[in-house]
């Protein structure tokens, strides 16, 4: 049984992969990658990022207002994320 579900994982694992395009995970390991700034600069471990945390990243200090989109002076892990498929997808625009 064991080795039946290794299998099916196994396959599962490479019907994944084949599904992604190269820009899905080109996107998936930049997310990844602001996953853990994000983590770094949470501190205090409560998956939100006051400004005195915001200040270890001058590009989340100028832009706090803005990323915060729902205006209770912190950012959170979604507010992040968007705020980074923002900048990758303005990136991929101007390139
Ligand atoms: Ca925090
Ligand atoms: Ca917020």
């Amino acid at each position: 049984m064991k080795k039946f579900l290794l299998a099916f994982a196994t396959l599962a694992l490479v019907a994944t992969s084949n599904a992604l395009s190269a820009q899905d995970i080109e996107t998936d390991a930049a997310q990844d990658d602001s996953t853990a700034i994000f983590e770094s600069l949470d501190a205090n471990k409560d998956a939100s990022l006051d400004k005195t945390e915001a200040a270890g990243d001058s590009e989340l200090t100028e832009g706090f207002s803005l990323i915060d989109t729902d205006k209770d002076d912190r950012i959170s892990s979604e507010e992040y994320k968007a705020h980074k498929a923002q900048v990758i997808k303005e990136g991929q625009a101007a390139s």
